[in-house]
């Protein structure tokens, strides 16, 4: 947890960039103190020294040999460092072989994921610690920016392309997922975590599918559920519980109240309302909000949808 916001090097090839920018800096800093310190020792070392006289300096036509040396060794300074940023970013494109797959599809404001045995989530990628992990990116609606700052990598999800993006994850933790293309107004609030679990752990949360693995929720009532679904699930990117209306409707007083619809009609937001609104959100489109909403028919279980439809029920 404390991984998140500290973006600390997550990987070998994350260490690696850190490498490249420290070594640009490092040169620069070199020459930056290099040529202001000649420009300062030179200004005060051939300052006019007699005031009335007329300043007499020699008069240089050039130095080839000093040329060429100033043209070389900027030359293969800069040739080191592409060549160098070159073979760092090449390792960091070209996936080593044996990846497990992740399909990740971004759109206004979430990600949608996919794991190749079936499993979905919302915002949230779960991989095993130690293993390679290619996230093969799409896009639904417009571009959007698929960014792990801990890894040091990032890749567009566009709009009918796939692109891809691999990361070794060495370490368990955390880590902050970001969209770094403003995608409308929910684009700040377009957040996910990539969970890198230790083997085990990851392999038990893999066999029992939606639950996560070891964390005693036997006693959690179905509002509890309904509430942890909403937090995780994205629902409130674009819905406040109260307060100012985020994209879609606020929940507070939602359940029981009377929804004024597109064309005219109106519904009262009874159970069945709620359900027919995550599951199929165009269906009913509340006047005055965007018809953008995705449906969560199969990134939420019957179970999740029912916890949902309890916890709207106690705001
Ligand atoms: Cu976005």
């Amino acid at each position: 947890m404390d991984n998140i916001l500290a973006f600390g090097a997550a990987s070998a090839q994350a260490a690696r960039v850190d490498a490249v920018f420290l070594m640009i800096l490092v040169i620069g800093v070199f020459f930056f103190f290099l040529t202001q310190g000649l420009l300062i020792y030179f200004a005060v070392k051939y300052r006019r020294r007699v005031p009335d006289r007329d300043n007499e300096t020699p008069r240089i036509t050039g130095n080839p040999v000093l040329e060429f040396i100033w043209i070389l060794i900027p030359s293969i300074v800069v040739v080191i460092i592409f060549y160098y940023g070159w073979r760092v970013y090449s390792d960091l494109r070209v996936p080593h072989g044996g990846e497990s797959e992740v399909y990740v599809n971004a759109r206004q404001w979430m990600y949608e994921i996919k794991y190749p045995d079936g499993r979905t989530a919302i915002n949230e990628i779960r991989v095993p610690a130690g293993k390679p992990v290619k996230f093969i990116l799409s896009a639904s609606d417009v571009i959007h920016g698929f960014y792990l700052p801990d890894f040091r990598v990032k890749m567009d999800a566009i709009p009918g392309r796939t692109t891809t993006l691999w990361v070794q994850p060495d370490r368990p933790g955390e880590y902050q997922i970001y969209c770094t293309v403003y995608c409308g107004t929910g684009h700040s609030n377009m957040l996910a975590r990539l969970i890198v679990m230790p083997p085990n752990a990851y392999a038990a949360w893999a066999a029992h599918g939606e639950e996560e693995a070891g964390e005693g929720r036997e006693h959690e009532s179905l509002a509890a559920r309904g509430e942890r679904v909403v937090k995780t699930a994205g629902c409130l990117n674009c819905h406040a519980i109260e307060g100012k209306v985020k994209i879609g409707p606020n929940f507070r007083g939602l359940y029981g109240s009377n929804v004024p619809l597109e064309g005219g009609k109106s519904v009262t937001a009874d159970e069945d309302y709620l359900r027919e609104s995550i599951e199929d959100p165009g269906a009913k489109i509340v006047k005055g909000s965007p018809n953008v909403m995705p449906t969560f028919k199969s990134s939420l279980s019957k179970g999740d949808i029912d916890a949902v439809v309890a916890y709207l029920k106690t705001l």
